[in-house]
Formats: structure tokens, C-alpha cells, sequence
């Protein structure tokens, strides 16, 4: 058997948007016609995913009437019966329709902000009926090209109402839902509100319901910019506001790329997987990708198989790294030097006698820590163990 076919267990899923993007992008026509979502569902399961995501419009069409709606909710529901396969997770597309040209929770017009509230409260219907029990914000229009109109403070102010009356919808329906807040820094805005993991955490302290509202980080949107992806899923985990997680690749001071995952930059893609197996998230492992725009519909399923594999054999490498009795015993021996020391710290907490007696302590700064890291060393290891030589 191959080892690395994907299971069920496995909980990896994909967006309807991610397999059935058409290739259209800001300079070109689709490449590919749109995908049926029942013929998508029935594939993903075929490849072994265990779960499938959508927008409200990516299953039912903006303006479809309620008989339609009925329709479509019917057809997908079999589907997903007939393939075992579960929705773990929705959202709403507030960015596709010019109504939300200028924002949608965030935008200066107040009967928008209804309209993109009105919105969201029938898509978690929708989402909920089909069984999600996480929801994804992802703010796509949420931001600015200018700065002379809407306070940005303001942006957020807005931003919070909106959440916090659709965290009473939730609660009031009685709906078994949490929210998973997805920031980015630009695009399609110049710059977007809630641009990166920290600035959302802060956010969500705020809130009126602050342990119903977790993260969505995704690997792109940190790796844009510039920062290290690994270190966003670490403070979110830290945090317990590990809702949801947004797999897919990105080389930086790109626009978002949302490559296959592992395809450019295997070695964080390996870290990301070792933090998350050994975390204990529990939840989907999300593939917000898409193939090359270049690709036809078989590209697509090569590139969902892909995203599926490599995870797995990341999966296999992080068990290796655990097992390696080189790199483990590089790592006993630094962590040996690294908690010698037993005098005072601040690891017990504050009170006027432990701050005393750390005052007091004496420390030779020339002699403490004086140690090589020996990171050159462990790196190596680690290429070699990624490079399949270990
Ligand atoms: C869109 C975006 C993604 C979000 C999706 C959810 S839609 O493709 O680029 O990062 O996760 O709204
Ligand atoms: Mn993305
Ligand atoms: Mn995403």
C-alpha cells in the first residue's frame, strides 16, 4: 500500500473556490471551465480528502431564488452522503459583488454594512444546515487604497460591531459554532484591515465573546510580507486561537500566490506541519490553494493529490526528526545546558521575595550562555533528513 495515500483520519480538506478556480486572474480569462461542486465533492473523496469548504455563492449562486437554494442544498447534501464526506467549515463571500467595492463590514456606507451582515447571517444558515462548526472571516475588502476618508480606527470599530452581532446571532440560534478570523496584509486591497496574526489576536481580545472568536492563519498571507509563517501558527497556538489553519505556499513580496502546498519552500512547509502534528490541533488540515493556472482539470486533481502527499510525507520526515537518535541527542545536550542553571527566575512567578532574591542573584554574564548554539550542526541535520539522506 502506498504510505502516503490520504485518509480520512488524515481530515485534510479544500475549498470549493480552491479546486474549482477557474484561472482567472487580474490580467486573463478563466483557463478552465468552473467545476460542478458535486463532481468536486465526489473527486476530493475519491483522492482520499475527508472534508470540502465553500463561500454561500460558491455553492448557491448570489440572487438564486429560494427554490433554487433548495435545489442545490438538496443535491449537495446526497452528495456528501454518498461520498462520506463532512463540511467542517464555511464562510461568506463578501468581496466578489461591487456592492462590497469598498468594504463590507467595514465600509462607510451603513446600509452596505447591513446588507454584508444580512449576508453573513444567511450563509452561517446555510453553513450550519450543512454542518459547519467553525466560520471563516476572512475580511477580502476590508481596507484602503486612500486614507482621507475612513478612519482606520473607525475600520475596526465597524469591523468589531459587525462580529460581535453576528457572535449574538450564533448564540441566539443556538448554533454549535466558532469564528476563525483570516487576516492578510494586502490584495486584493492596497492594504487591508486586521493585516497579520498579532494584529488579529489583539483584535479578538476585544470582543464581546472573545473564546468563541479563534484564527485562521494562512501560510501566504504571513510569507508575503516577509514574516515567518511558523512563528504566526506558534503564537496562535500559544494563544489556544488555533481554530482553523490555511495551507498552501508563497514565495515573499509576491502577490498571493496560493501554491501547492510545500511546492516552494519545503523546509518551512516542514516546520508548519512538526508545530501542528505536535500541537495537538485537532482540526482540518486546509489546503487554500489552487493549481497553475495553466493546468486543466486533471492539473487540478494532480495538484490536490499533491498538497494531500506532501503533508503526509512532511508528516513522516517530522516522526523522523523525532527518531533520529543524532538529532535528538543534539538536542538533549543543549537542552541539558539550557536548564542547569536553578537559582531565581521569573518562571515562578512574581512575588517581592522572588524579586529580591533575583535581585540579589549573582551571575558571571561572561561565563553564562557562553555556549556555541550549535544550530549550524542541527540545520544540517535537518536538510540532510529533508533531502532523504538521513
Ligand atoms: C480567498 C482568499 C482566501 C480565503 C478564502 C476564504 S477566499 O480565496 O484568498 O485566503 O481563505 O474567504
Ligand atoms: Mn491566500
Ligand atoms: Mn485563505
Amino acid at each position: 500500500m502506498d504510505r502516503f495515500a490520504p485518509q480520512k483520519g488524515d481530515k485534510f480538506s479544500f475549498g470549493l473556490w480552491t479546486v474549482g478556480n477557474t484561472g482567472r486572474d487580474a490580467w486573463g480569462d478563466p483557463t478552465r471551465p468552473p467545476l460542478d461542486p458535486v463532481h468536486s465533492v465526489h473527486r476530493l473523496a475519491e483522492l482520499g480528502a475527508w472534508g470540502v469548504k465553500f463561500h454561500d455563492d460558491d455553492l448557491v449562486p448570489f440572487g438564486s431564488s429560494q427554490h433554487e437554494r433548495d435545489r442545490i442544498v438538496r443535491e449537495f447534501k446526497q452528495a456528501l452522503s454518498d461520498s462520506g464526506m463532512v463540511v467542517p467549515m464555511a464562510t461568506t463571500n463578501l468581496f466578489s459583488h461591487p456592492v462590497f467595492r469598498d468594504g463590507a463590514f467595514t465600509s462607510a456606507d451603513a446600509a452596505v454594512r447591513a446588507f454584508a451582515v444580512q449576508k453573513t447571517m444567511r450563509a452561517i444558515d446555510l453553513g450550519v444546515e450543512l454542518g459547519a462548526t467553525t466560520y471563516v472571516f476572512w475580511g477580502g475588502r476590508e481596507g484602503a487604497e486612500v486614507d482621507a476618508y475612513r478612519d482606520p480606527g473607525e475600520a475596526i470599530t465597524r469591523f468589531r460591531e459587525a462580529i460581535n452581532f453576528l457572535l449574538g446571532y450564533v448564540r441566539d440560534q443556538g448554533y454549535d459554532l466558532r469564528f476563525a478570523i483570516e487576516p492578510k496584509p494586502n490584495e486584493p486591497r492596497g492594504d487591508a484591515y486586521l493585516p497579520t496574526v498579532g494584529h488579529a489576536l489583539a483584535f479578538i481580545a476585544t470582543l464581546d465573546h472573545p473564546e468563541m472568536v479563534g484564527l485562521n492563519p494562512e501560510f501566504a498571507h504571513e510569507t508575503m510580507t516577509g514574516l515567518n509563517f511558523v512563528h504566526a501558527l506558534g503564537q496562535a497556538i500559544e494563544a489556544g486561537k488555533l481554530f482553523h489553519v490555511d495551507l498552501n505556499d508563497q514565495r515573499m513580496g509576491r502577490f498571493d500566490q496560493d501554491y501547492r502546498f510545500a511546492s516552494e519552500d519545503p523546509k518551512r512547509a516542514f516546520y508548519v506541519v512538526k508545530l501542528l502534528e505536535a500541537s495537538g490541533y485537532a482540526g482540518p488540515r486546509h489546503f487554500d490553494a489552487k493549481a497553475y493556472r495553466m493546468e486543466d482539470e486533471a492539473g487540478v486533481w494532480a495538484f490536490a493529490r499533491g498538497c494531500m502527499r506532501s503533508y503526509l510525507i512532511l508528516k513522516e520526515k517530522a516522526r523522523q526528526f523525532d527518531a533520529d537518535g543524532e538529532i535528538q541527542g543534539l538536542l538533549a545536550e543543549l537542552r541539558a545546558a539550557d536548564t542547569a542553571y536553578a537559582g531565581p527566575t521569573a518562571a515562578t512567578g512574581y512575588s517581592s521575595e522572588a524579586a529580591a532574591a533575583l535581585k540579589a542573584q549573582s551571575f558571571d554574564a561572561a561565563a553564562i550562555g557562553a555556549i556555541g548554539r550549535r544550530q549550524e550542526e542541527l540545520d544540517q541535520l535537518v536538510i540532510e533528513l529533508l533531502l532523504g539522506v538521513r
